[in-house]
């Protein structure tokens, strides 16, 4: 094995000296991070205690009360100075988050690019945060809606979206008047110092904006769970596995507070006789490969109609076998590292599942790429006799379980018999398989495309899905609505007080 030759903690230390981090909150702390690249320890990171979030949680409620009243569009303005910011610091957040997180260079510039993105999109809604006005049966009067700020708003992220997943919440937070509080994966937590440190800049920019108004938690699952427990924290966005939301929903619904849930997902594809092949190919080739197979929109389950299975598999076999796997920082490979060695380990029992059950598996040994602690994996492609075992979890790894089907109306039944419910797709050029799919009773996920993969969805769409997947819906169309408090005014303008209902109620 010959050494890797980008040196990580090196590369580390300057790219976030660059975006304005303070080598002190990473060197000498009590929390080792890593870089699935090399495997190497990269940084140790000061953490906050359980004890010390009431605090931080104050200090962004104080905030709240302050920004709360700044007008809308003067918020946007400060999202507008981020977007310019993350704009400047693209190449080295991009590669930070190849070191921190593994993905390949246009993966993490793309993550990025979301960020750049959301922004833009919550500045234009600054202007935007509009309710309606109603009918109303009493002469005299006006029913409407005001949406008001909802106060601090937690945001628990997960590995695989390092940065923007934060920047989908606190986007439209800060932009609807509500302060943020940010608790990183421990996985993650350097790309998070840069975001912290480049949020600071557009704060400095920006002039008034109050102390604490985007606060970051370093620290272990007790500390997330102190922001999930915290009274003022009416809404906490949580994206990460299934069994996390099945610890935090319950705890937020306790004391009434609101979640937005972003768990795990099983997607599915359906190809359909009349598919573009050359199409179907290159959508789910990034959809099963991209990221490693560590998306929650990863493509994880094919259908395959039968009269094209023996055109298509064989040449996604082909595809499989020669992708190239790699460092991402210091090679073109399309496939970067899985985040840890838990990850191969998982990745290889769900494959000896598999096997179990019928199926037969090509690709999913390790490659060697010259770090013993680097997990890099050949995706695999297993091709299943039926939808058993495995292939009904989500294994967070590339895995691409391939199943035949004959009739749409039970490959669609198929698609919908897993707990969750994120991302999905069918390829056809027939207009009404494609529209059957779409359709009520069609693909019961957040997310169903046609001639499109299940990954990389755009910002402007509410991101989210069904079932185990957790309900929330965050970045785009209308989601920046359960960052607000929907208040109904009447207003009486006539000199009488009619009641509604035509209840009489006449004192003296
Ligand atoms: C995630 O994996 O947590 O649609 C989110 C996509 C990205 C978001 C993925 N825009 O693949």
């Amino acid at each position: 094995m010959s050494a890797a030759k980008v040196d990580v903690v090196k590369e580390a230390a300057a790219l976030l000296s660059k975006m304005g981090v303070s080598s002190d909150l990473y060197q000498g702390g009590d929390m080792a991070s890593f870089s699935p690249v090399t495997g190497e320890q990269v940084a140790s990171l000061k953490t906050v205690s359980p004890a010390e979030v009431t605090g931080i949680v104050e200090k962004a409620d104080t905030a709240f009360r302050a920004w709360r009243l700044v007008p809308a569009p003067r918020r946007g303005e400060l999202i507008r100075l981020l977007g310019e910011e993350l704009r400047a610091f693209k190449t080295d957040l991009g590669r930070l988050v190849s070191l921190e997180a593994g993905k390949i260079p246009s993966e993490g510039l793309g993550e990025v690019q979301e960020m750049i993105d959301i922004c833009d999109f919550a500045v234009g809604l600054s202007r935007q945060l509009y309710g309606l006005t109603i009918a109303t049966e009493r002469p005299g009067h006006r029913m409407m809606e005001t949406w008001h700020p909802l106060g601090v708003v937690g945001v628990i992220s997960a590995f695989n979206f390092p940065v923007a997943v934060w920047s989908w919440n606190a986007a439209l937070a800060i932009v609807c008047g509500n302060s943020v509080v940010w608790k990183p994966s421990e996985k993650t937590p350097l790309t998070a110092l840069a975001v912290q440190g480049i949020f600071e800049r557009a704060v400095a920019r920006f002039g008034d904006a109050p102390e604490g108004l985007s606060q970051l938690l370093i620290g272990d699952r007790a500390v997330g769970e102190a922001l999930v427990d915290h009274p003022k924290v009416p809404l906490v966005s949580a994206t990460g596995s299934t069994r996390m939301g099945r610890d935090v929903g319950p705890r937020l619904a306790k004391r009434f507070a609101r979640a937005i849930l972003e768990l795990g997902g099983n997607n599915a594809g359906i190809v359909c006789p009349s598919a573009d092949l050359d199409m179907a190919l290159r959508a789910i080739a990034f959809g099963a490969m991209g990221t490693a197979g560590q998306r929650c929109t990863t493509l994880r389950r094919l259908f395959v109609h039968d009269s094209v299975y023996d055109q298509l598999v064989p040449r996604l076999k082909k595809a499989y076998a020669s992708v190239s796997v790699g460092n991402p920082l210091e090679t073109s490979a399309l496939v970067g590292p899985l985040v840890d060695k838990a990850a191969f380990d998982g990745m290889q029992k769900a494959l000896e599942e598999a096997k179990a059950h019928g199926g037969v598996v090509a690709g999913g040994e390790r490659v060697d790429t010259g770090s013993a602690n680097g997990y890099y994996v050949k995706p695999a492609l297993v091709e299943m006799p039926k939808q058993v075992g495995p292939v009904l979890e989500e294994t967070f790894a590339p895995i691409l379980y391939v199943m035949k089907y004959s009739d749409l109306d039970s490959a669609i039944e198929e698609h919908n018999a897993v707990a969750a419910g994120l991302s999905s797709s069918i390829f056809t050029k027939d207009l009404q398989e494609a529209e059957r799919f779409l359709a009520a009773d069609g693909s019961d996920c957040g997310i169903a495309n046609v001639n499109i993969g299940t990954s990389g969805a755009e910002i402007g769409g509410a991101f989210g899905g069904e079932k185990e997947t957790g309900g929330g819906r965050e970045s785009g169309s209308d989601s920046w609505k359960a960052y607000m408090r929907r208040a109904t005014n009447t207003v009486n303008y006539s000199k009488a007080l009619p009641l509604a209902q035509g209840v009489s109620f006449d004192i003296e």
